[in-house]
């Protein structure tokens, strides 16, 4: 049994991930992910949109995932090679070198992102689309007022 493990926050979970987790799962027979805590979340300096248990309920969910259990901290990583007695830590490329210290314990593998997709660029672009709807709103109200100020002179 060739298991495979890796970590993240999945967050809004997009093609980024899920074309990570499917390359992952053909590098073994398992792949187990470790999905970071709202605390742990916290530490890298990320706020999810959604909380740790959903996250979890939604890589779980994946057809290529075969068990996820929550990431506390950095320093977790050995430990969980060790339960999992996993033969390959891997993570996207965007992590390239972080993690070589564990090549004395399992191969580590980096492997390229998918571009122009991430939680960031979603959360952004949500936001301005709020921005861009708040602000017809606020200018057809005014529109209103000036209508309802003319009407009331007459
Ligand atoms: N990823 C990807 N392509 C994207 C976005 C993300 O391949 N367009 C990969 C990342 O490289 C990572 C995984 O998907 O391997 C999860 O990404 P995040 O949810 O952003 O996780 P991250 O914040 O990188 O947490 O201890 C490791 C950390 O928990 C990793």
């Amino acid at each position: 049994m060739k298991t495979v493990i890796t970590y993240g926050t999945f967050d809004l979970f997009h093609v980024g991930h899920i074309r990570l987790l499917n390359r992952l799962s053909e590098l073994g027979d398992r792949l187990v992910v470790g999905i970071s805590s709202d605390e742990f979340n916290e530490l890298k300096g990320k706020k999810s949109f959604f909380s740790y248990e959903e996250r979890a309920e939604i890589v779980s969910a994946c057809r290529y995932v075969d068990e996820v259990f929550p990431e506390h901290n950095w320093e977790q990583k050995l430990s969980d090679i060790r339960q999992y007695n996993a033969k390959i830590f891997a993570m996207g490329d965007d992590w390239e070198g972080k993690f070589d210290f564990l090549s004395d314990y399992c191969e580590v593998v980096y492997l390229p992102r998918t571009e122009d997709v991430s939680t960031t660029k979603i959360k952004k672009t949500l936001s301005k689309l709020k921005k861009n709807e708040l602000e017809k709103i606020e200018s057809s109200l005014h529109d209103v007022i000036e209508i309802v100020k003319t009407m009331s002179h007459d």
